[in-house]
């Protein structure tokens, strides 16, 4: 089975990556350089429409969307238990991902570009603030979640993966988070874990080579 992810620094392209490298998967990472506008080109348009990342390439099959790929990447690889194997929990963890990726994600992308959401001139602070009293009250949700746990369930699974993405990028955008332990004890673990490891790694070295040809 050939699997390739398309993938940017920065972005929610992250958390399949850790997956797959929990899953032990064998796949090739095609970094795209958003900077230089290759999420918009012709050639990369024609296998995602939407222009965004992650994407998934199964035998040259695509698959968009995180929690279509997350529950793929589970499906394909059940030995790693990405995903809870109880069906009630399982569910959960769905709900948790959709959570990531359609309530807090939203207002993470405002903040990184408020002109998308308003271009009314002089209400990008605004937007921003918006936003950022939002996500607070996000954190808060899942601070309460994660209240005696390490993990959203009893070892780490997919949602763990997405909202380590949420988190982090948050944090890039210096939202305070610092009363939210159970949230930072929870990012912490994640640092820990190699595959997190590896995706920063990776991550830096591909910046590194998109600013050497910048
Ligand atoms: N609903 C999508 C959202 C993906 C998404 O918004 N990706 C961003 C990066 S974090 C992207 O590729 N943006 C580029 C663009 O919108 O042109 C998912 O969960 O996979």
């Amino acid at each position: 089975m050939d699997i390739a992810l398309y993938y940017a620094p920065i972005t929610c392209a992250l958390a399949p990556y850790i997956t797959l490298t929990e899953a032990g998967a064998k796949f090739e990472v095609r970094p795209l350089n958003f900077r230089k506008g290759q999420h918009m080109s012709p050639e990369y348009l024609k296998v995602n429409p939407k222009h965004k990342v992650p994407l998934l390439v199964v035998d040259g099959k695509t698959l968009s969307e995180s929690i279509a790929i997350q529950t793929w990447i589970a499906r394909t690889f059940p030995h790693a238990k990405l995903l809870p194997s109880d069906p009630w929990h399982e569910l959960q963890a769905m709900s948790l991902m959709s959570w990531c990726s359609g309530g807090i994600h939203p207002f993470l992308a405002r903040i990184n570009s408020p002109v998308k959401v308003c271009d009314v001139p002089g209400t990008e602070e605004s937007v921003k603030k918006l936003a950022t009293a939002n996500l607070v009250e996000l954190f808060k949700i899942a601070d309460d979640l994660l209240t005696g746990r390490e993990f959203f369930f009893d070892h780490f699974t997919a949602p763990d993966a997405h909202f380590f993405w949420c988190q982090r990028r948050a944090r890039q955008f210096e939202i305070d988070l610092s009363g939210f332990r159970n949230c930072d004890g929870h990012f912490k673990r994640m640092l820990e874990r190699p595959s997190v490891q590896k995706v920063l790694a990776f991550e830096k070295s591909v910046q590194d080579e998109f600013a050497k040809a910048a």
